[in-house]
């Protein structure tokens, strides 16, 4: 029968000779040019959810695509699988994985997210499959490491971390809670230890401008990494104390007049020299021990509550030479600029909240620039006079730039001057240099956790700090270890760390820590090149296929992992493995899946969550959800609106569930409709049946074509008949002008949702046409074509016409569709009427038509008679074969 389309059976079987034919394996040795397409490699959590379908059907789109238009395509796949889940999942009691070692545990969760991949029908380069948490791939990290270390780029210092003091272990980030252990509930404190940085601020520079050169990336994501990045320029200045200085960075020197405190770090050295006032050191330490608490990072730095305590010392200004205090601020970092700033309340919203708080004076130095915008130097400066004895006390923080006021002999000038002027005057007396900060901090990567890349390092009392040489890698972590919670398994496992020193031979211990997951995430697309290679980190093939042509991933990663790989991957060209700046020339950053959600609420006002494939809803005519019923009880529920597809509100909606239902092209087809790529999707039942029923619809069209082939006119495309009917060639023409849409929103756009489109209306006008005989020539080329624009999106389904279509070959093997510029040039042309610049009608014009007809037309038309009856017409504009406009 023609309409049993069951894809149960057509999916199974193309995957199955994909993987047998080893359709999508690739070598270097060819004569067509590469194409790397590079989807981001998942953390095997357990199941494929719908972020990973999307971000992996754009990825399988593009790669196909590009293998029809003639590139020799890399599509490879591998596993984040180093990482904290599988550590919690051991520890979670009273589940199914509770105890199981995290190796195991991750193990299979690969297998199992694998066989759910393959089901989606990815053209992936299984044979270069990696992950990244084994011995194999990690002990090439293992001697970069050791490489990097001895050039200088990774060095060891104190960092600080989260010390949970009940389970005596560090506390990554997202496990404090409240500031409180997430097992212990202990009230975290931080703790200072010896980690590793990789020196990333060596690059910081590059990593900037680099991101001028990168046109295939999305601006959103270049701003973020710019600001991540945070290059400013500014001064730094000496406030003299006794016989040494105080020494702040600021970008902003033209307020120097205004600076009416100093603010330094609980961690700077002018502490000490503060505890040395014995009736102000109990409070002082007091206050200290409260900054060595809770925040950590910068996010939760910058929205801590800003405190401070006087510290009983004063600096003079380097300007006025009066007496200014200096204060222990819990808002000052110590690993910025010089862990120290100027207070200027006047100007900096953070200063004036700081000096309200405290009864700090605020003194104002600039005022905005006169309304004539940057006046001349003697306007500038009387204007200067005037607003310093006008001014009204300033009610906030004026943070703009301006001229100066207030400010002596910087009176009247705007910033650039007077950032020269005090500039040159403080640099005369040694009080002053320029210097160039970046926001960004070295990336410290030390770990105290089980399941990571082990450090490769061995700490010797004689030595000290020895790289493991290369004949002792990999630094093998043991995978039968089920960690219990309290501090790092490999810090208790004497067999791993107890080992001797490779230069001298002593008793010596092996590092603990292992590695930053991002680590192991930097480098895995230049592997894929060289994944078989064993004894080198990577060879000559990772410059056939790197740079990654087209990487696609969650806009989650746009700061952290981008950046890293980019540094990465200067690392390694700097260490001659590869030859280019750029790890990725196009980033397409997918937008996230949402659902509907739908709770009830009980007494207390605790929502229970139900997943939307339990609910039934009605919709009205807008599709707005009416009603709402749970399908367990047939009782109502309440919709909660569209949310990202999470745990939480249990609103994810499970990938297996509708490949069972609809099978892999119908979820690939909805994904790639519903929604531009980079735009947020949302999951709709109506959209995956609507997907659905256009592939069944495409399926009984193709095989109503060939059946009539086969049985009434059977031979007829062999002898060509020439196509002079009128409806074929409007036909043929919108086939070829969809062939040109499509292909341009494949290529260019990256819009897959308007290509989809256009195909379905070129359907649409297909069954509206008769066709005679010579027209099946033309239903031939219309579903041929159809079927390669469609097979990147729909690959099983399209495989499967194709063959009856074109009995004897594969699709796999086709080229992308050509287009007939001839087709396209065809007789007739639409025309769009406007009555005073208004659209009142169109107008089929033959293209042999003079100017006079076609005016003439145009005002016969009906639709456009009305508007202009009785009207006198001042002229007709026609604009190429496109638009009229007739003005009355
Ligand atoms: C005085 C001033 C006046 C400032 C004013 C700003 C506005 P960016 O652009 O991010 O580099 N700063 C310097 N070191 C700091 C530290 N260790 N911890 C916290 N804040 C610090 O920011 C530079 C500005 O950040 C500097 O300029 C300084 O405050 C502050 F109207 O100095 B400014
Ligand atoms: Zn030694």
């Amino acid at each position: 029968m023609q309409d049993n389309y069951n894809f149960h059976d057509i999916e199974k079987k193309q995957q199955k000779k994909w993987l047998n034919n080893k359709s999508f394996e690739v070598s270097e040795n060819s004569d067509k040019p590469k194409y790397y397409c590079l989807s981001m490699l998942p953390y095997p959590s357990g199941k494929l959810h719908m972020g990973h379908v999307r971000n992996y059907t754009i990825g399988d789109a593009l790669a196909r695509f590009y293998k029809m238009k003639g590139f020799n395509v890399l599509q490879p796949f591998g596993w984040d699988s180093f990482g904290l889940p599988a550590e919690n999942a051991a520890l979670s009691s009273g589940t199914l994985q509770s105890g199981t070692p995290p190796a195991k545990w991750t193990y299979q969760n690969i297998d199992y997210m694998r066989e759910q991949l393959q089901r989606l029908g990815l053209g992936v380069a299984w044979s270069r499959e990696f992950a990244t948490c084994t011995p194999e791939y990690y002990r090439h990290q293992q001697w970069l490491f050791t490489k990097l270390y001895a050039s200088g780029l990774i060095y060891r210092k104190n960092g600080i971390v989260n010390w949970d003091p009940v389970d005596q272990t560090v506390l990554a980030n997202e496990q404090v809670i409240d500031g409180r252990g997430w097992r212990s509930g202990a009230a975290v404190i931080k703790k200072e230890i010896p980690m590793y940085y990789f020196k990333i601020t060596q690059y910081a520079e590059e990593l900037l401008q680099g991101l001028d050169k990168l046109d295939g990336w999305p601006e959103q994501v270049k701003t973020m990494q710019k600001n991540w990045i945070g290059k400013s320029k500014g001064l730094e200045i000496s406030f003299p104390y006794s016989d040494d200085v105080v020494t702040v960075f600021t970008t902003r020197p033209d307020t120097l007049m205004g600076v009416t405190y100093i603010a330094i770090a609980a961690e700077h050295p002018l502490v000490n020299i503060a505890l040395n006032n014995e009736k102000l050191k109990p409070e002082l330490l007091k206050y200290i021990a409260t900054c060595t608490r809770g925040a950590v990072s910068e996010a939760e730095f910058a929205v801590a509550e800003k405190t401070g305590i006087f510290s009983g010392l004063y600096v003079t200004h380097p300007i006025t030479n009066e007496p200014i205090p200096v204060w222990i601020a819990n808002y000052v970092l110590i690993n910025y600029g010089s862990g120290a700033v100027m207070g200027v309340p006047g100007h900096d919203e953070r200063d004036f909240a700081f000096a309200k708080k405290y009864n700090l004076p605020i003194k104002q130095v600039i005022a905005p620039y006169s309304q004539q915008g940057k006046a001349a130097k003697e306007e500038q400066l009387e204007y200067s006079i005037l607003m310093s004895q006008t001014i009204p006390p300033l009610t906030q923080a004026y943070t703009e730039q301006g001229i100066l006021i207030n400010s002596g002999e910087f009176n009247g000038l705007e910033f650039a001057q007077a950032f020269d002027q005090i500039e040159k005057k403080l640099s005369a007396k040694g009080l002053a240099t320029t210097k160039i900060n970046y926001r960004l901090r070295d990336w410290g990567i030390s770990r105290q956790r089980y399941w990571g890349c082990p450090i490769p390092i061995i700490h010797c009392p004689i030595c000290g700090d020895v790289p493991v040489p290369e004949e002792h890698l990999p630094v093998i972590l043991p995978e039968n270890i089920i960690p219990d919670g309290s501090g790092s398994p490999l810090a208790k496992l004497a067999e791993f760390y107890n080992t001797t020193c490779p230069k001298c031979g002593v008793d010596a211990k092996r590092e603990t820590d292992t590695m930053d997951t991002f680590v192991d995430s930097s480098w895995y697309y230049a592997r894929y090149t060289s994944s078989d290679c064993k004894d080198k980190i990577l060879d000559e093939r990772v410059n056939y296929w790197t740079p990654v042509d087209q990487y696609i991933g969650g806009v989650e990663h746009a700061i952290l992992h981008l950046l890293y790989a980019r540094f990465f991957h200067k690392c390694l060209r700097d260490l001659g493995l590869v030859n280019s700046d750029e790890p990725f020339t196009n980033l397409l950053t997918q937008g996230m899946v949402l659902a509907d959600t739908f709770y009830r609420e009980n007494d207390h006002g605790q929502k229970t969550w139900f997943n939307p494939a339990d609910v039934k809803v009605s919709l009205d005519e807008k599709g707005q959800i009416i009603k709402a019923i749970f399908a367990g009880d047939n009782l109502p529920v309440t919709a909660g609106g569209i949310e990202k597809m999470s745990k939480s509100k249990n609103n994810g909606i499970d990938p297996q569930a509708i490949i069972h239902q609809y099978g892999a092209d119908t979820a690939r087809l909805f994904m790639m409709f519903a929604a531009p790529p980079e735009l947020a999707l949302e999951w709709s039942d109506k959209g995956i049946e609507g997907a659905n029923r256009f592939i069944r619809r495409l399926w009984r069209l193709v095989h109503e074509h060939v059946n009539k082939l086969n049985n009434s006119i059977s031979n007829k495309l062999n002898n060509s008949i020439a196509i002079t009917n009128d409806s074929h060639k409007k036909l043929r023409a919108q086939l070829h002008q969809t062939i040109v849409k499509v292909t341009h929103d494949f290529a260019v756009r990256k819009q897959f949702n308007t290509a989809i489109a256009s195909i379905m209306e070129l359907l649409n006008n297909y069954t509206k046409t008769t066709l005679d005989d010579a027209g099946y020539q033309v239903a031939q080329e219309l579903l041929t074509s159809v079927v390669i624009m469609l097979s990147p999106i729909i690959p099983h389904v399209c495989e499967e016409l194709w063959q009856m279509l074109c009995p004897g070959s594969e699709i796999l093997e086709q080229n992308w569709v050509c287009v007939d510029n001839a087709a396209i040039e065809i007789d007739e042309i639409e025309m769009i009427i406007q009555v005073n610049g208004k659209l009142r009608g169109k107008l089929i014009v033959d293209k042999s038509w003079t100017k006079e007809q076609i005016e003439l037309s145009a005002k016969e038309n009906p639709n456009v008679h009305k508007f202009i009856e009785g009207a006198s017409i001042k002229k007709i504009i026609v604009v190429g074969n496109k638009l009229i406009n007739i003005v009355i």
